[in-house]
C-alpha cells in the first residue's frame, strides 16, 4: 500500500518534469507500460493476502487511472505547444523556383511503330501480334525456306531446343492468321525478332513490322502504290520510290524499295553515300508455295508482303548512327524524343 503512494508522487513529478511529448511517452511506459511499474504491482497480487486483495486490486486500477488522466493532459498541453512552435518557426519560402516535374516520352521504336500503324489501320489493315517463340514450321518450313538455307543455321538463329526457336520474322505469325482465316486478308505484325547479329546497324534483338495483303487479283502495282504512299507519310511528301529486283524465299518476284534521299533530294549526300536513294524494306509478291503451304489456292488468290526493321526507319528518320543506342536507355538519347509526335 505504501508502495503504490511512493510510485504515485515518483510518476506525477517525472510527468511535471517532461520537456516534450517524447519524454512523456518515456515515463508513461515507464509507469503504465507492459514492464511498468504499476503494471508490476497487479503481477504481486499473489503476495498479498486473500482478503486484502479486493482492496487492494482497486487501489491499483485507481492508480491507473488517475495517472492515466494526468499523462493524457500533459500529452495535450506538450503537443499543442509543439504544434505552435513548428508554426512559429517553420516558413514557407513562395519565391523559390518549383520542382520540375519531370515528364516521360515514348522510346523512338515506339513512336515509329505507332505512326506505322496509324498509317496502315488508316489502308484498311489489322493489326495481328504473334508469339515470339515459333518452331521451324512456322519459322521458315511454312515460309519456303529450305532445309539447307543459311538462315536457319545455328549461327544466324536463336534455338530454344532443336524445333523451337526465337522467331527471326514477324511473319511466322503470319502464316497463322493465313492458315486460320479466309482472303481477304490484310494485316500488319509489329513485334520483336531475334537474331544472331551484332555491329552498328544490327542487332541481336530488333523490332520488324511485316504486311501481308492476300485477295483475288491482288499485284505488284498494288504493291507499289501502297508503297508509294507509305514512303511520302513515313518521310516526306516529295520523295519517290523505286523498286529493285531481290531475292526472298518467302517471295516472289521479291524487290528491295528504295526512297530517294530526303536529306538531299535525291542530289547526293552523306545520308544516302552520293547514291541519292536509300533502302528502306523488302517485299514482293508471297510465293505460291507459301499460299498453298496455308491452303490458299494460288490460282485463285494472289498476295504481296513487305517487311521493314523498325530501328532502321527511325535511325533514319532521326538520324541515329548506332542500333544500340535504342537499347542502351541512355537518358540522355531518350530525352532528345521526348516532344517528338511522328
Ligand atoms: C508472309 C509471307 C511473306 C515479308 C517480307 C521482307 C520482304 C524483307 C526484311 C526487312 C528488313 C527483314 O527486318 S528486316 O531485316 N524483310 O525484306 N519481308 S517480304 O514477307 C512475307 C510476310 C508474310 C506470310
Amino acid at each position: 500500500m505504501e508502495n503504490t503512494e511512493n510510485i504515485e508522487q515518483e510518476a506525477l513529478k517525472e510527468a511535471d518534469a517532461a520537456k516534450d511529448s517524447g519524454a512523456l511517452y518515456e515515463v508513461k511506459m515507464k509507469f503504465l507500460g507492459r514492464a511498468g511499474k504499476v503494471t508490476a504491482l497487479l503481477k504481486n497480487m499473489r503476495a498479498v493476502a486473500a482478503e486484502e486483495r479486493p482492496a487492494f486490486g482497486k487501489k491499483i486500477n485507481d492508480l491507473r487511472e488517475r495517472l492515466e488522466a494526468k499523462f493524457s493532459s500533459l500529452e495535450e498541453k506538450l503537443k499543442k505547444r509543439e504544434m505552435q512552435e513548428k508554426l512559429s518557426t517553420e516558413e514557407i519560402d513562395v519565391t523559390m523556383p518549383g520542382r520540375r516535374q519531370q515528364s516521360g516520352g515514348l522510346h523512338p521504336v515506339t513512336i515509329v511503330k505507332d505512326r506505322l500503324v496509324e498509317l496502315f489501320s488508316g489502308m484498311g489493315f489489322e493489326v495481328f501480334e504473334g508469339p515470339e517463340i515459333e518452331d521451324q514450321y512456322y519459322n521458315f518450313t511454312a515460309l519456303n525456306t529450305p532445309e539447307d538455307h543459311p538462315a536457319r543455321d545455328m549461327q544466324d538463329t536463336f534455338y530454344l531446343s532443336e524445333e523451337f526457336l526465337l522467331r527471326t520474322q514477324t511473319s511466322a505469325g503470319q502464316i497463322r492468321v493465313m492458315q486460320s482465316q479466309k482472303p481477304p486478308i490484310k494485316i500488319v505484325s509489329p513485334g520483336r525478332v531475334f537474331r544472331s547479329d551484332d555491329d552498328a546497324t544490327h542487332s541481336p534483338m530488333f523490332h520488324q513490322m511485316e504486311g501481308l495483303v492476300v485477295d483475288k487479283g491482288i499485284t505488284l502495282a498494288d504493291l507499289y502504290g501502297m508503297l508509294d504512299e507509305f514512303a511520302k507519310a513515313m518521310f516526306s511528301k516529295d520523295v519517290k520510290t523505286r523498286l529493285r529486283p531481290s531475292y526472298f524465299p518467302f517471295t516472289e518476284p521479291s524487290v528491295e524499295v528504295d526512297v530517294s534521299c530526303f536529306s538531299c533530294g535525291g542530289k547526293g549526300c552523306a545520308l544516302c553515300k552520293g547514291t541519292g536513294w536509300i533502302e528502306v524494306l523488302g517485299a514482293g509478291m508471297v510465293n505460291r508455295k507459301v499460299l498453298q503451304n496455308c491452303n490458299i489456292d494460288p490460282d485463285e488468290y494472289s498476295g504481296f508482303a513487305f517487311g521493314l526493321g523498325l530501328e532502321r526507319i527511325a535511325m533514319l528518320k532521326y538520324g541515329v548512327n548506332n542500333i544500340k543506342l535504342f537499347t542502351e536507355n541512355d537518358v540522355r538519347f531518350l530525352e532528345q524524343f521526348r516532344d517528338e509526335r511522328r
